[in-house]
């Protein structure tokens, strides 16, 4: 059985909703990072890290939320979390899946520290360019593929909520208004955020 490594209130979030969202069983492993659980060298042989979330498949061990998230996809391909190998739509999944570490998640740190990095050297452009690109690709929906919900809604969903919703880091947009409705009211994320709340 899986085991899902995770700590309250933190970027555990998103696997917890991954989970819950295959309807598979899984056991958490609470790795509380208030106490410094993810800096014993048992979990730092599973993520050098030092970080949650991470998951152990029986030999395999992985960290990185979006990692993870296209893992389990894989491995319960029955949870529909993916886009299939040879559907079109996969490429624009995995665009979507890596956009989150790549530019949402930067772009955060950058709101966050108010640093200065040119448009063109930063990987994630500015923080209002990913915030437009993202606004345009959710006026649509429901989901960010379009009709099909997947593992990327997760990542981006967890994202928006956190940087929208949770700490108005990043003015509320209709678009984003909506997706994170959209995401609230799935079963599986109001599952997750009873378990993230510790
Ligand atoms: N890049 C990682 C980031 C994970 C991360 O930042 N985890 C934080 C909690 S939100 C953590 O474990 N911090 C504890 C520490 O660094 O000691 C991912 O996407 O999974």
């Amino acid at each position: 059985m899986i085991k899902l490594y995770w700590s309250p209130r933190s970027r555990s979030f998103s696997a917890l909703w991954l989970m819950e969202e295959t309807g598979q069983p899984y056991e958490r492993v609470l790795t509380d990072i208030s106490t410094g659980a993810q800096k014993t060298p048992e979990y730092l042989a599973i993520n050098p890290m030092g970080k949650v979330p991470a998951l152990r498949d029986s030999d395999a061990t992985l960290a990185e939320a979006a990692a993870i998230c296209a893992y389990v996809a894989e491995r319960y391909p029955e949870a529909k979390l993916a886009p299939a190998l040879g559907d079109p739509r996969r490429a624009k999944y995995l665009q979507w899946l890596f956009f989150s570490p790549s530019c949402i998640e930067p772009a955060l740190i950058q709101i966050f520290t108010k640093i200065d990095v040119p448009t063109s050297t930063a990987a994630w452009g500015s923080a209002t360019q990913v915030f437009d690109v993202l606004d345009a690709a959710l006026d649509k929906g429901p989901w960010i593929l379009g009709d099909a919900f997947s593992a990327a809604d997760i990542m981006i969903g967890s994202g928006l909520n956190f940087a929208v919703r949770l700490f108005k880091m990043v003015p509320s947009r209709a678009s984003f208004d909506r997706y994170i409705d959209r995401c609230a009211a799935r079963p599986a994320f109001q599952r997750a955020e009873k378990l993230a709340a510790g």
